[in-house]
């Protein structure tokens, strides 16, 4: 039995290369600089901008799937091609998910495609300065009386001053991973910063049963669209409080998110679906089902509230099997498809579900349904040119679009749940067999924390974002040594009584003291403690 399961996961696991090269073939071939293939046209368009979007959230794909030769040839022409200097009104969540979310992990993983590295890596490196040359574009969006970001931004001109101050909530909660990563790699706290600023801003909005709305006047601080839910506008904010907390080990974040969750699962949960609810009355406004609420079994599991997640998970199924894919919008009390809202744009959410619980508890189901999703888009969506987003699932009519979250996604999180040994599951052995060159003669066990996927599933090493802070951490350390030494060696030049105040505070370690560990912990000390150990230098003498 064992033998015939891993004859078939090696099958699967090919079935979905196929499917991947299908279509990023075909992106290439026919529409790459554009944004996205057209499937049925077997040509390209610019949609969220005009960066290449699909190569830059499909690259890590690549590597995942095992092609590093790929991967650097792609790293490499984005970084001759691609420029962010661009007269482009730009989604801010957008940019920032996919192409900020997606160069950080492409850089992230680059030591691992075996790239040649530059010295700072991963503190620096091409791709990180890419991603943070897009990020720097985003920042006038924050530049609120609120710090709550503006939806859309000029990369080239700034905020435009006739855009509207609505916001969508995860527009102006799904930042932190990306930002704190930026801030902890390169060491400009400005990207974190304005994340948590506009963080604590939107959780003083929330009413007083608890819940927060879909849309907010960023200005005025006022909801305009007062629906509370765990879908489309909503979802990726409660799942950034989760995976911050996680990533920078943040209890304020963990706090502020279990403090939601009471009031969900009070208000909008029955019989484990989630409807949508009155911001402030708790009464039900939208008895739905939307596709992208089936993120949330996944989140639940990594939060450890299994049962839930599961029986959830279960109902979401339902309509899969129902469909054949998951409608946008499905009317709980009707058990149908609401209108308008009948189609499936290959989503990933509950293939990233099933990737998450059945690493939770192993169970086969979760592998059913990723057959499933894969019979279904390679019968329904594939074309001559690609895989077209289903316009309707009741007669499988297409949409001339595929959209970047399939190659940087939907593929990523199949082929993930397929191979459960894969080294982005993190776990176990990872870390030691994986010493890296981190930070300037520093060294890092990269990837020994597991790796937090972004809202578009853009892996991140949480122990690389530890080891640059340290690193950065160490070089303030040093140049703070440096001026205090240059400081007493002037000092001790001039006339005895200027040297007779108290002695300056040793940054040495005191013989005996110890420093609080930090949640996850590289194994090397800190610069002040290696200092001290070369025989006590600096705290002997002051
Ligand atoms: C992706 O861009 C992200 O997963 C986002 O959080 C929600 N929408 C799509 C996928 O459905």
């Amino acid at each position: 039995l064992k033998k015939k399961t891993v004859v078939s996961a090696t099958s699967d696991a090919c079935r979905i290369k196929s499917m991947f090269y299908h279509a990023y073939n075909s992106y290439l071939d026919n529409a790459f600089p554009y944004d996205e293939l057209r499937p049925l046209t077997c040509d390209g368009q610019d949609t969220w901008g005009s960066f290449s979007l699909t190569l830059i959230d499909a690259l890590d794909t690549l590597l995942v799937l095992g092609n590093r030769t790929e991967f650097e040839r792609v790293a490499s022409l984005l970084q001759d091609t691609v420029d962010f200097d661009i007269d482009v009104n730009a989604s801010v969540f957008e940019t920032n998910i996919r192409v900020v979310g997606g160069l950080l992990s492409a850089h992230l993983l680059a030591g691992r495609a075996g790239m040649e590295l530059e010295s700072g890596w991963p503190c620096s490196g091409p791709l990180l300065r890419m991603a943070e040359d897009a990020a720097r574009k985003l920042l006038p969006a924050f530049q609120t009386p609120t710090g709550m970001p503006y939806g859309t931004v000029n990369l080239l001109h700034g905020v435009s001053p006739t855009e509207t101050p609505v916001t969508c909530t995860a527009g102006v909660g799904t930042f932190i991973l990306e930002f704190a990563t930026l801030s902890r790699l390169t060491g400009d706290a400005t990207f974190e910063n304005v994340a948590r600023r506009a963080l604590r801003a939107l959780w003083k909005t929330r009413s007083d049963i608890g819940l927060v709305g879909n849309h907010i006047d960023i200005v005025s601080k006022k909801w305009v669209a007062q629906d509370a839910g765990i879908g489309a506008g909503v979802d990726s904010y409660f799942e950034y409080l989760v995976k911050g907390a996680i990533m920078l080990q943040d209890e304020e974040l963990l706090n502020m998110f279990l403090e939601y969750d009471r009031a969900i699962q009070n208000y909008t949960r029955f019989d484990d679906w989630y409807l949508w609810v009155h911001m402030h009355k708790g009464t039900v406004s939208m008895p739905v089902f939307q596709s992208l609420e089936a993120f949330w079994p996944g989140l639940q599991s990594l939060l450890g509230n299994l049962d839930s997640a599961v029986r959830t998970f279960q109902n979401y199924y339902s309509v899969w099997r129902q469909f054949g894919g998951l409608p946008e919008f499905y009317s709980i009390p009707q058990g149908y498809t609401v209108d308008k809202r009948e189609g499936y744009p290959l989503r990933p959410e509950l293939i990233e579900s099933a990737m998450y619980l059945f690493r939770a508890t192993g169970d086969h189901t979760y592998l059913q349904l990723g057959l499933d999703a894969l019979e279904s888009i390679e019968r329904i969506a594939k074309t001559p040119c690609g895989y077209a987003s289903v316009k309707d699932l009741r007669d499988h009519q297409l949409d001339n679009r595929m959209e970047s979250f399939f190659l940087a996604e939907t593929i990523k999180y199949l082929y993930l749940l397929f191979d459960p040994t894969h080294f982005l599951h993190g776990g176990g052995t990872e870390g030691d067999g994986s010493w890296e060159e981190g930070g300037e003669g520093g060294q890092c066990v990269l990837g020994a924390g597991g790796f937090i996927f972004n809202t578009e599933a853009h892996p991140l090493d949480p122990a690389a974002l530890y080891c640059c802070s340290r690193h950065t951490q160490d070089r303030r350390e040093l140049r703070d040594i440096l001026i205090n030494l240059s400081q007493h060696d002037r000092q001790s030049k001039q006339p005895t009584k200027e040297t007779e105040g108290p002695a300056p505070e040793s940054i040495a370690l005191k013989p005996g003291e110890k420093k609080t560990p930090p949640p996850l912990s590289c194994p090397v000390q800190p610069f002040s403690a290696r200092l001290s150990i070369l025989g006590q230098v600096f705290s002997d003498n002051t």
